[in-house]
C-alpha cells in the first residue's frame, strides 16, 4: 500500500516550529586486532554511540546554477522543470504525455515505512523530510555558448517537438551568462562554440564568478544558491605541489594567474569563497587537493564527481550482486557510443581520460571485500570503450559483457544493451544532486560527547548515489555499491526523523 505522507511519534523525535529534533542511537562496531603467537586475531566489539540531529523545517527558495547551462543536460533539466511546474502535456507517436519526473530518486522513488495488517507500506522518499519542490527552482547559470536556453533545447535534440514547441516561450529569454573558457582543458574541436566567454585575469574571471552569483540570487530573489558543473569534461589538472596542494599555494597560484587552474576549479573557488555549495558532475579533479582543503577550512559544501546515470548504474548494481553472491567477475569490458555534444568532446584522447578514470575505478570496493574470490591486488580486468557516433545523437548506445568464474571452473557471460537518451538519465541526478545538497546544508548533528551542532562534513558523501567517482573527506573509504549507498542517504534521512534504519529483518513475520 502507497500512502503520501507519515509523521512520527517517539520520546526520541520532537517537532517544533522550525525544527526536527531527533535523537538516534547509531549501532556500529568497534574493531581491535592484536598479534598472537604471530598471528592476527579480529575482536569485533559493539558499539552504540547516540547522535542527535537537527533539520531546519523551513524550506528555502532554491536558485540553481548550472555551469554548462546551454548543453544537453543543462537544457533538458530546465525544460523538464518548467514542463512539470506548468502541468505540461505533449503528443508523441505512441499518446499524450504528461511531464513527470521519473529517474529522481528524491521526487518518484519510495521508502518502506512498514507493515500494517500484514501488508507493507511505502511512502515517497520526499516525504522523509521537508525538501524543495523542483517546480519552483529558479534556474540560470554560464555557457561558453551564448545561444538562449530554447534554441540549446533544439540544438540538443532530445524533446519530442511537441513539447519543444510548448516550452519555447518560457525559454527563449533565458540566456546563459558568459562562461570561463581555456581551450587547454577541452576538447579543440569545442572551439567554435566557445562565443560567450569571461575575459581577464584567472583572480578576476573568479570575481566575475561571485558578482555573477550575487546578482542572481538579488534578481531571482532565491534564499540559497547551488552551482553545479554540468559542462565540458576537462581534462586531468596536473597535481603539482606548491601550486595546487594546500589552499595556500592554490589561492597563490590563482594570484600567479598560473595555467594549470582548471576552469571548473576556478568556478569551484568562487562557490567555496562565496560559501555556496559546488557540485561535480563530470569526471575530472576539479577538486584538487588545495581546493578540498579550502572547502574544508571554509566549511563549504563540495560534491561528486560524475553523474551516476546509466551503465556505471548497472555495474554498481551487477558487480556487487555478483561479488556478494559468491560469483568471480573476472572481465568487464564497457562500450558506450554516443553522437552528442559531449561524444565529440570524449573524443579528444586527455578528455576521454578522465571518463575512463571515473568509469573504471567503480568497482573496486566489491572486489575487495571478498577475499575468498580475489587474492590481494587481484582485479577483474576491466576495459571502458566510447566512440563517437554523429547519427546516433543523445541516443547512447551502452554495451556491457561480464563474465565471471562460477562453481566448479565453469565461466558465465552476461551481455546487456541499453539504448537510452543519455540527457534524460543524467537531467533527474542533478536534480537530486542539488536538492539533496540544499537539505544536507538544513541539517545539523552532534554525537555524544560533542559540545555543539555541527553541520556533515563539507565533503558530502551523501551525495555519493548520484556520482561515479564519490569525492569522499580524505582518509575515508569510497562506497560504490548502488544499494548500499542508497541506503545510507535514506538511513541518515530517517535518523533525522528519529527512525530506525531499514533492516529488512521483518522479524514480526518470522
Ligand atoms: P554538452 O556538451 O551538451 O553540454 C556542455 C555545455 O557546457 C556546452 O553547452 C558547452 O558550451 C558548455 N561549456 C563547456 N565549457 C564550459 C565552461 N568552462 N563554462 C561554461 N560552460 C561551458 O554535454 P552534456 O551532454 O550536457 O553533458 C555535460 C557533462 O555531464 C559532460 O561532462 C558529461 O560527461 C557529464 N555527464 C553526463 C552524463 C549523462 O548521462 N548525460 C552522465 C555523466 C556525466
Ligand atoms: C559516454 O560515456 C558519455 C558519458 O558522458 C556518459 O554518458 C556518462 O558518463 C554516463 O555514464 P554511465 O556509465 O553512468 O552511463
Amino acid at each position: 500500500m502507497f500512502i503520501e505522507s507519515f509523521k512520527v511519534e517517539s520520546p526520541n523525535v520532537k517537532y517544533t516550529a522550525n525544527e526536527i529534533h531527533s535523537v538516534y542511537s547509531y549501532e556500529t562496531t568497534e574493531l581491535v586486532h592484536e598479534n598472537k603467537n604471530g598471528s592476527f586475531q579480529w575482536t569485533v566489539k559493539p558499539k552504540t554511540v547516540e547522535y542527535e540531529f537537527k533539520t531546519q523545517t523551513s524550506v528555502p527558495k532554491l536558485g540553481v546554477m548550472l555551469v554548462g547551462w546551454g548543453g544537453n543536460n543543462g537544457s533538458t533539466l530546465t525544460g523538464g522543470v518548467i514542463a512539470n511546474r506548468e502541468g505540461i502535456s505533449w503528443e508523441t507517436k505512441d499518446k499524450v504525455q504528461q511531464a513527470n519526473y521519473f529517474g529522481s530518486l528524491t521526487q518518484a522513488s519510495s521508502i518502506r515505512v512498514g507493515s500494517y495488517n500484514g501488508e507493507e507500506i511505502y511512502a515517497p522518499f520526499k516525504s522523509l523530510l521537508p525538501m524543495v519542490n523542483p517546480d519552483e527552482i529558479v534556474f540560470g547559470g554560464w555557457d561558453i555558448s551564448d545561444m538562449n536556453l530554447a534554441d540549446a533545447l533544439a540544438r540538443a535534440k532530445v524533446f519530442d517537438i511537441d513539447l519543444q514547441k510548448q516550452l519555447r516561450p518560457y525559454m527563449e529569454s533565458m540566456v546563459p551568462l558568459p562562461g570561463i573558457y581555456d581551450p587547454d582543458f577541452i576538447a579543440a574541436n569545442q572551439g567554435s562554440r566557445a562565443n560567450n566567454v569571461i575575459k581577464g585575469t584567472k583572480r578576476e574571471q573568479v570575481q566575475q564568478v561571485i558578482n555573477d552569483i550575487k546578482e542572481f540570487k538579488e534578481k531571482s530573489k532565491v534564499d540559497k544558491v547551488v552551482v553545479l558543473w554540468t559542462a565540458n569534461t576537462e581534462r586531468y589538472s596536473n597535481l603539482v605541489v606548491g601550486l595546487n596542494d594546500t589552499m595556500e599555494s592554490l589561492l597563490a597560484s590563482l594570484d600567479k594567474n598560473e595555467a594549470e587552474i582548471s576552469p571548473s576549479t576556478l568556478y569551484a573557488i568562487a562557490c567555496v569563497l562565496e560559501n555556496v555549495p559546488f557540485i561535480n558532475g563530470s569526471p575530472q579533479n576539479t577538486f584538487v587537493p588545495g581546493l578540498i582543503d579550502l572547502a574544508i577550512r571554509r566549511n563549504s559544501l563540495i560534491g561528486g564527481d560524475d553523474f551516476k546515470s546509466g551503465q556505471t548504474k548497472m555495474k554498481s548494481v551487477l558487480v556487487d550482486f555478483l561479488v556478494g553472491a559468491g560469483i568471480k567477475p573476472t572481465s568487464i569490458v564497457s562500450y558506450n557510443h554516443l553522437g552528442n555534444n559531449d561524444g565529440m568532446n570524449l573524443s579528444a584522447p586527455q578528455t576521454f581520460r578522465s571518463k575512463e578514470i571515473s568509469k573504471s575505478n567503480v568497482v573496486d570496493d566489491m572486489v575487495s571485500s571478498n577475499g575468498i574470490l580475489y587474492e590481494p591486488g587481484e582485479h577483474p580486468d576491466h576495459v571502458v570503450v566510447i566512440k563517437y557516433v554523429p547519427y546516433v545523437g543523445d541516443s547512447k548506445r551502452a554495451m556491457d559483457e561480464y563474465t565471471s568464474e562460477i562453481f566448479m571452473g565453469g565461466k558465465s557471460t552476461i551481455v546487456m544493451h541499453n539504448t537510452c537518451e543519455d540527457s534524460l538519465l543524467a537531467a533527474p541526478i542533478i536534480l537530486d544532486l542539488v536538492l539533496l545538497a540544499e537539505l544536507s546544508s538544513r541539517i545539523q548533528l552532534k554525537a555524544e560527547g560533542e559540545g555543539k551542532f555541527h553541520s556533515f562534513h563539507p565533503v558530502a558523501t551523501i551525495l555519493s548515489y548520484l556520482t561515479k567517482a564519490p569525492l569522499v573527506p580524505p582518509g575515508t573509504p569510497v562506497v560504490n555499491a548502488l544499494s548500499k549507498q542508497r541506503a545510507m542517504l535514506e538511513n541518515i534521512l530517517r535518523a533525522c526523523v528519529g527512525l530506525a534504519p531499514e533492516n529488512n529483518m521483518t522479524l514480526e513475520y518470522k
